[in-house]
């Protein structure tokens, strides 16, 4: 079979609803949403092969902080610039229940200096008429040379396969990256840390999500049906600890909970999870 490959990179607002797009198109939950800003903060590959080509969708950080210069955003925004660097083309999403326009154009004139080809997809039409989009998408063309316009809903799974037919013509010969079962470029234990994080960003409030890290020490298949599973929480700031314990152990129960009940849906076998906190 004669492969073919593209890269595509998901460049966007926090919360447009990138993270919920590449789920969608792989299939499964490869990397967390949340309604909370800045949820990614790797970039993760999605992998979606169709007949002999494989489309790699990078799953980048939300591109709103460029104007930030804290040591968060900087990470943030080297992670969200070599995802698009790596890719052959931009697509740019766009949440159309809550247009900035003044914000979008700027996005639209810092991607388009790196001469990649853009589309761009309106997503969360399920929240709004479709028609409402037409002077914003003719303005759009008239200012930039964009190969295509898509509407689309992520959450309802509207539109998302004529944007892969759409793609799958511009693929080109080249061997495939990752193995035909293959669906990220992540392992299990960033996963399970990243789950952990999206049901810190749930439950604690403002920073502390953002102030800690998170890793995975442990995965042990204890039998055919049960997986015990050990993580740490590394505190920067004391006084965050308290927070996460709550009263009398009661939100750090809830955490763990909540988290055990996800890795549980997707591992589909019986979870015992031990969460440490660590100052
Ligand atoms: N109504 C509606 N909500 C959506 C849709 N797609 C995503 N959302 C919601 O929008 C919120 C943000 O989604 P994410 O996928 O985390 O957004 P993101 O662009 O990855 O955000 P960052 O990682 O912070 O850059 C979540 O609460 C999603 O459930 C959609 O098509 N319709
Ligand atoms: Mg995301």
């Amino acid at each position: 079979m004669k492969t073919k490959k593209l890269r595509i990179s998901l460049v966007g607002r926090t919360n447009a609803g990138k993270s919920t797009l590449i789920n969608r198109i792989v299939g499964e939950k490869i990397s967390i949403q949340n309604k909370k800003i800045n949820t990614t903060q790797d970039t993760i590959i999605g992998i979606r092969n169709i007949k002999e080509s494989q489309l790699l969708f990078y799953d980048t950080p939300g591109s709103n902080f460029l104007k930030n210069l804290d040591s968060q955003s900087k990470k943030l925004k080297k992670n969200l610039w070599s995802g698009i660097d790596e890719s052959d083309l931009i697509l740019y999403l766009v949440d159309a229940s809550s247009i900035n326009t003044k914000f979008l154009f700027e996005q639209l004139e810092k991607i388009n200096e790196t001469k990649k080809k853009i589309i761009v997809a309106f997503n969360k039409t399920d929240l709004i008429l479709n028609k409402k989009l037409l002077p914003i998408i003719n303005k759009i063309s008239n200012q930039f040379n964009i190969e295509s316009f898509f509407t689309i809903s992520a959450k309802k799974n509207i539109g998302i396969d004529d944007i892969l037919n759409f793609l799958k013509k511009y693929t080109y010969p080249s061997k495939w990256e990752y193995l035909n079962d293959e669906i990220t470029n992540k392992d299990d234990k960033f996963f399970l840390s990243e789950l952990l994080r999206e049901t810190l960003l749930t439950y604690l409030h403002k920073e502390i999500p953002y102030n800690i890290s998170i890793r995975t020490t442990n995965f042990k298949e204890l039998s055919k049906s049960d997986i015990k599973i050990k993580q740490k929480i590394l505190i920067q700031e004391k006084r965050y600890k308290k927070i996460i314990l709550g009263k009398k152990g009661s939100m750090i129960k809830k955490i763990r909970e909540e988290c055990q009940k996800k890795i549980k849906s997707v591992f589909k076998k019986k979870i015992h999870l031990y969460i440490e906190l660590i100052t």
